[in-house]
């Protein structure tokens, strides 16, 4: 096999280059034909300098994740060794680097003794994203090249710099306009007499007096970005090591938190995470060569929050928005809003106020249906109703061009009664963004029973050039992360009436890692969101809450009180709605613990799971993970419902089921009994 490592001559400076696509993972066969050519140049007198650079559309982006837990991983040379190997080299070596020198990708950089880079390249440590930490000595060299609190920042949030500022912290050498490989030559040929080699190990000018209040401030600052998370706090000891710690010691107490993550479950969770999220793109059941239809304009109907929201989605991404409303006024609250939204941004220093400009100039607002003859895609964001939906979608048919597609953001109702109400059902399909629209990068593309293939892959593609993560789902009640979402509430509610308070249910999902618990996310959303809206009909304590205007955080009281400050506290108002309630019910409080909670919310949405991946509403059990990590927050360290399920066992949610007295669904108890797991 050819190796994807090749050596050429340039005068006397050896360019060293990889093709392994499609993003120069170090590989086994990456890290050999790299040891090799630095064997060639150690031992060629001819060759003076070293130019390591990389084809295709990326410097190395890192070691192969897809190589982790098996043979080829361990297999010498290992990237450890083949950083040193690098630095150890007795002639200059520069690094060339494009497009992205991420992980393993910029340990290797590190070990270069010079970098330059294009304007455009992206240098970072993400492995904190995958629940480890830079392996190949990076949290030994990054500190010593471009200082500790950079280093302590790319490594533990894994958030990469652009090259002009690894320029500005010394982390790049030289940035190059025009050719990369041409002005790195030229730039070897300039260092290729500097002796002794600059070596990033043997450096201290960065790490030397350091105070170790920068550790403590740097926790304490990230402590809630960090919560339930192993990785951060291993990265930033590794970071400590390096100024503690001679080189060589710190490389060993590296070594051995990395291995330490590694082993751990929620290193296997978020590598698991990384190709789920890739894998959801995929759609089964596509024609090969199935090509996207163009989408040059885009209509939204309904000014609102959520017509708003998915308006500015496409604005951003600079696509041009019609957006569609009744009246005059609503239109102009709308836009007014995203408006505000943009300018938000701005003061927050992530927009300039030149971009804000552009996209609202991308912007009509119009009254009239009619000018959403000349979209590409017409999104519906109107009032979830079906009689509604169906006449929109009844007027779209005869408005919109041959070949459109017809969206809607309908959040439960069936896309195939939707679809029937126009002559073409092959072009409409279920667009669910999730609020706030223009925030939350989950999109749950719903598969109509006649959606044609192209119009899936649009929407798919498209769904990454307004940088959201799609997931396919099928038609059916809440798709994928709402119908899951539905024994959860339903079993906290009995819970309360049992004898559990909201805090407490609360608490055991924040402490499972979830951003919020079932009562604090009523309270967000509204609690009144589905109400009837009839005081008098009282039949649970939702109702009950909702009478009394106890409408969620909006009215500064839900199922928690909250004060100006918008902070929850418990309320004896609710515990006595509850106690009324379960004096009415005939119903004993007793102590509830925390296990039953977690059986009877957790354990009952893995059992959805598990009818929705039977029935074939999801594609594949990783789909329902992507939407539940990047829809509801579901903690990435536990991989997502369906993967944690396979970490606490089929056949434990099984028993726990049973116990409770729940139905356990078919390919669940099939799981379970077979020893077999969802995810692997
Ligand atoms: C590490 O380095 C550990 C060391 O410190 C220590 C070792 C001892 N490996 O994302 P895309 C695949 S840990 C294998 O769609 P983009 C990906 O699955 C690593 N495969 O493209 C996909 O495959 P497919 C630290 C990888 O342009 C295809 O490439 N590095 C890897 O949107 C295209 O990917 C990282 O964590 C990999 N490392 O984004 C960087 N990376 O087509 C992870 C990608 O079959 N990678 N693939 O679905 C990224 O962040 C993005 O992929 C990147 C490109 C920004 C590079």
């Amino acid at each position: 096999m050819t190796s994807p490592i090749s050596t050429r001559r340039h005068g006397d400076i050896l360019i060293v280059t990889s093709n392994n696509p499609p993003v120069n993972a170090l590989g086994h066969a990456v890290r050999e034909g790299l040891v090799k050519a630095i064997e060639e140049a150690d031992g060629d007198d001819q060759v003076k300098a070293v130019v390591i650079r990389c084809e295709g559309q990326t410097f190395f982006a890192g070691a192969d994740i897809s190589e982790f837990g098996t043979p080829k991983s361990f297999a010498p040379p290992m990237l450890p060794q083949v950083v040193d190997i690098i630095e150890n080299c007795t002639k200059p070596v520069v690094a060339a680097i494009h497009g992205t020198a991420f992980g393993g990708g910029l340990e290797v950089a590190l070990a270069c003794h010079y970098r330059v880079a294009v304007p455009s390249a992206k240098l970072g440590v993400p492995e904190v994203k995958l629940g480890l930490l830079p392996g190949a000595g990076g949290t030994q060299r990054l500190p010593r090249v471009a200082g500790v609190a950079k280093a302590l920042d790319m490594a533990a949030t894994g958030n990469p710099i652009g090259a002009k500022e690894a320029h500005e912290v010394g982390l790049v050498d030289r940035l190059i306009e025009g050719d990369l490989e041409s002005h790195a030559v030229a730039f070897a040929d300039e260092v290729k007499e500097v002796r002794p080699v600059p070596r990033a190990s043997e450096r201290t000018d960065k790490i030397e007096g350091v105070d170790s209040s920068v550790f403590a401030d740097f926790r304490k600052a990230n402590a809630r970005k960090f919560r339930g998370f192993d990785a951060p706090e291993y990265n930033i000891q590794a970071i400590e090591a390096a100024v503690s710690k001679p080189y060589a010691e710190g490389v060993q107490e590296e070594r051995r938190l990395f291995m330490e993550l590694m082993s751990g479950t929620q290193a296997r969770a978020q590598q698991y995470f990384f190709f789920a999220e890739r894998k959801a793109a995929k759609i089964d059941g596509i024609p090969e060569g199935t090509s996207p239809r163009e989408i040059r304009k885009v209509g939204v109907i309904g000014a609102g929050t959520m017509g708003g929201g998915i308006s500015m989605n496409f604005l951003s991404a600079g696509i041009p928005v019609t957006i569609v409303e009744m009246q005059q006024e609503a239109l102009d609250r709308g836009t007014g809003v995203m408006r505000k939204n943009y300018e938000a941004t701005a003061a927050k220093g992530r927009m300039t106020p030149e971009q804000v400009e552009k996209a609202m100039g991308l912007l009509t607002p119009t009254l009239k249906l009619e000018d959403l003859a000349d979209c590409d895609l017409i999104i519906e964001a109107v009032f979830e109703n079906m009689d509604i939906k169906k006449e929109v979608f009844g007027k779209l048919d005869r408005i919109a061009k041959p070949g459109a597609i017809l969206a809607s953001n309908t959040s439960y109702l069936n896309v195939d009664e939707i679809a029937a109400s126009t002559s073409r059902p092959e072009d409409v399909l279920g667009l669910h963004f999730f609020s706030p629209a223009n925030v939350m990068k989950l999109l749950e593309v719903v598969r109509g029973a006649k959606t044609a293939p192209d119009v899936l892959v649009t929407a798919m593609q498209l769904a990454k050039k307004i940088r959201k993560v799609a997931v396919v789902a099928g038609v059916c009640y809440g798709f994928i992360g709402n119908r899951m979402l539905m024994p959860r509430q339903i079993e906290a509610n009995k819970l309360l009436l049992e004898g559990a308070t909201p805090e407490q249910i609360d608490r055991v999902h924040v402490e499972f890692g979830m951003p919020m618990g079932p009562f604090q996310m009523a309270d967000l959303a509204g609690v009144d969101i589905g109400w009837h809206r009839d005081p008098s009909r009282i039949e649970n304590i939702r109702d009950a809450l909702c009478a009394i205007d106890r409408w969620g955080q909006k009215k500064g009281a839900g199922f928690y009180d909250y004060d100006e400050k918008r902070r929850p506290s418990p309320s004896p108002k609710v515990q006595e709605i509850i106690e009324e309630f379960r004096a009415r019910e005939g119903v004993t409080p007793r102590e509830i613990d925390d296990q039953e909670i977690i059986d009877r919310t957790l354990y009952t949405m893995v059992n959805e799971g598990a009818k929705i991946l039977e029935e074939g509403m999801a594609q594949r059990a990783s789909d329902i993970d992507v939407v539940w990590v990047y829809g509801y927050g579901w903690p990435v360290y536990r991989g997502g419902p369906m993967f944690w399920a396979d970490t606490e066992g089929p056949a434990k949610i099984v028993e726990g089921l049973k116990r409770r007295g729940f139905d356990v669904a078919d390919l669940l108890a099939r799981k379970a009994e077979a020893g077999e797991k969802f995810t692997r």
